[in-house]
């Protein structure tokens, strides 16, 4: 039987055209992996230490324990811990960079970025307990970069981190610290996390699945800081209509695709780009630059400024695979390392730009926030060269392409609801959630997985979810999926939306000024903005005097794949919210382990893993959650 790889329509255009030029794509190494390790699948597999690797027989056959002793509950749980403090690393890494960025801002050092929207520095300085009076804006940013940079430094053990403190419910953050799980220091949760599952330390699985929710919590916090720091910095995202998908490349323009997940890195080419638009006409580029955007850096830039998103992250060789990206610029996560190679088989120049994250093959031009301006310059200049060496003969894009409105941060969502009741702007949300008109609310998330027939699961649920009234946000490469079929637009809503939330969304939409509904699924923006999700279920939360896990509210990641996605879901289910994988989490070859994250964690937390492949089925579960949650608040 032959799976279907995607159901992305340009996939269909470009993956003949890869398998002609002798090209392999993600699917084909996917095919050549199988059958895939089995221990590892169940999460059974230990490497730990050099007496290993060692793994449990999963049939009861054949060894229990590792040679140090260490049965398969206590290997699932240092297994899936480990990849919960990798994930944090990465986004808290990310946050950190934008921290250091604002205080550089602050002390007037980097002359290639500003504070971009005050107001929201502002609103965050209050959210931290900043008093903001008579003090200006550098004093302010300075301010707000101290209090964040305290997240990495505190010693003090019994001192919650400053920005999960200042984003919780009260009720949430005593659950969670009666529990011990809140994080002090992002730096210190994961180097805890790296110390206890050495050869020898921490066997007990509950107690290593509760350091891995506290790694959780921070990677949330290191979440939450970089949103909103790179809001202040960038601009909080508006509604703006822009396009996804691999038509979005241009024949006669200087591509310049932007993929990864920082956006210091790709603001500054954005506006560099702006200013090199007539060098790239001079080179025959009668269109001037294009820049578009893959994975999350693409949905950082596509919130913030309308740029469109050629890809989500299965299809980024493919971008290359139209021979018409000039240059392909990289930061941080979810590179294909294959990138470099495939577009050495084109004129595409693979630039990396940041010293820890660097490809064989792939030219480097180290970017410095010191030296924005300049090494954004080397870039664009890099792709004007390439394009001069662009084989017409071997371009294909695909005539795939579709309208996206995107750009719903939590002040667009509020601003919007404010056109109805300005005195109290989420009354309107609240009432419609309350009478029915909205059954609940659901956040995907989450990535494409070579597991999964590309992007098929994240629209089949969306569709069902629509037509049974449930509102729908998404981010990362979840939010990708839905721009590029055509699920943010206005006609969806009407296509798809059931008649009640259509009704709802048709009134916010008018009165919003949209000349119609809102999209079917509101684009917040990147995974780091997942935070944004969490925001308005608490603002919802305080104003009924509930706690989070109380809402009809639920989250999914149905083509989870990322170390990254395995803390989100974790921290999803800490901050009490019913949470649906779609792929199999590495975690079933200990029946203790999966009982504690899709069982005991209810009790412990109210929020739970729900693992459910058939996406018919996930939507099913999750309206049955949305039910049970509604009838426990009594409406
Ligand atoms: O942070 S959704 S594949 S691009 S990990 Fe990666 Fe997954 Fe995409 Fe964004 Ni998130
Ligand atoms: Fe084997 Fe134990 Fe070493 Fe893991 S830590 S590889 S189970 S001996």
């Amino acid at each position: 039987m032959t799976m279907k790889l995607s159901t992305d329509p340009s996939a269909a255009t470009l993956l003949p055209i890869a398998k002609k030029e002798g090209i392999a794509t993600v699917w084909d190494r996917h095919r050549a992996m199988q059958p895939q390790c089995g221990f590892g699948q169940l999460g059974v597999c230990c490497r730990i230490c050099w007496k290993g690797p060692c793994r449990i027989d999963p049939f009861g056959d054949g060894p229990q324990r590792g040679i140090c002793g260490a049965d398969a509950d206590t290997i699932v749980a240092r297994n899936v811990i480990r990849m919960i403090a990798a994930g944090a690393a990465g986004h808290s890494e990310h946050g950190r960079h934008v921290a250091l960025a604002l205080q550089g801002v602050a002390e007037g050092r980097l002359p290639a970025y500003q504070i971009r929207d005050e107001a929201k520095l502002r609103a965050v300085a209050a959210k931290l307990g900043i008093c903001t009076e008579g003090q200006d804006v550098p004093a302010i940013a300075a301010a707000v970069a101290k209090a964040t940079l305290e997240d990495f430094q505190n010693q003090d053990h019994d001192a919650p981190c400053n920005w999960i403190e200042a984003t919780l419910t009260k009720k949430r953050l005593e659950r969670l610290q009666a529990l011990h799980v809140l994080p002090h220091n992002i730096d210190a949760v994961i180097t805890q996390i790296m110390g206890r599952t050495l050869v020898g330390c921490d066997a007990d699985p509950v107690n290593l699945i509760l350091g891995g929710i506290k790694g959780a919590l921070a990677d949330f916090d290191g979440m939450c800081l970089a949103t909103e720091l790179s809001d202040a910095l960038f601009g909080s995202p508006t509604p703006v209509v822009t396009a996804a998908n691999l038509g979005v490349i241009k024949p006669d323009a200087v591509n310049i695709a932007v993929h990864g997940h920082n956006p210091l890195l790709s603001e500054v080419v954005c506006e560099v780009a702006g200013q090199m638009d007539e060098e790239a006409r001079k080179a025959g580029a009668k269109d001037g630059i294009n820049i578009v955007g893959i994975c999350c850096t693409g949905n950082e830039v596509m919130v913030r400024h309308g740029i469109p998103l050629a890809a989500n992250y299965l299809s980024q060789e493919l971008a290359l695979v139209t021979g018409a990206v000039d240059a392909m610029v990289v930061d941080v996560q979810c590179i294909m390392p294959s990138v470099s190679e495939i577009g050495a088989c084109f004129h595409t120049a693979v630039i990396t730009t940041m010293a820890e994250n660097k490809i064989p093959g792939a030219t480097h031009v180290d970017f410095k926030e010191e030296a924005a301006l300049e090494s954004a310059r080397r870039i664009v200049a890099t792709a004007i060269e390439a394009y001069k060496r662009r084989d017409p003969r071997r371009v294909n894009i695909p005539d795939v392409k579709q309208t996206a409105i995107v750009g719903f941060g939590v002040e667009s969502v509020v601003g919007a609801l404010a056109t109805l009741n300005a005195a109290d702007p989420l009354q309107p949300l609240i009432e419609n959630i309350a009478n029915g008109n909205i059954r609940g609310i659901a956040l995907f998330a989450g990535c494409n997985s070579t597991q999964v027939a590309q992007d098929s699961s994240f629209v089949t649920m969306a569709k069902k979810l629509a037509a049974n009234n449930v509102l729908m946000l998404a981010t990362g490469c979840g939010a990708g999926s839905f721009a590029k079929h055509g699920l943010m637009t206005q006609e969806a809503t009407l296509e798809y939306a059931g008649e009640s939330l259509k009704g709802v969304m048709t009134a916010i939409g008018t009165s919003a000024g949209l000349n119609g509904p809102l999209p079917l699924v509101l684009h917040m923006g990147s995974c780091v903005d997942n935070s944004r999700a969490v925001q308005v279920a608490v603002a919802v939360a305080d104003k009924l005097g509930v706690d989070l896990d109380q809402l009809p509210l639920v989250a999914s990641a149905p083509e989870a794949m990322s170390e990254k996605a395995v803390a989100i879901g974790t921290w999803s289910v800490a901050l009490g919210i019913p949470t649906h994988l779609g792929t199999m989490p590495q975690v079933t070859g200990s029946a203790k382990v999966t009982e504690l994250l899709t069982q005991t964690a209810k009790d412990l937390l109210g929020g739970y893993f729900l693992v459910e492949l058939d996406p018919n089925l996930a939507a099913d579960k999750l309206l049955e959650v949305i039910e049970e949650r509604r009838k426990g608040l009594g409406i």
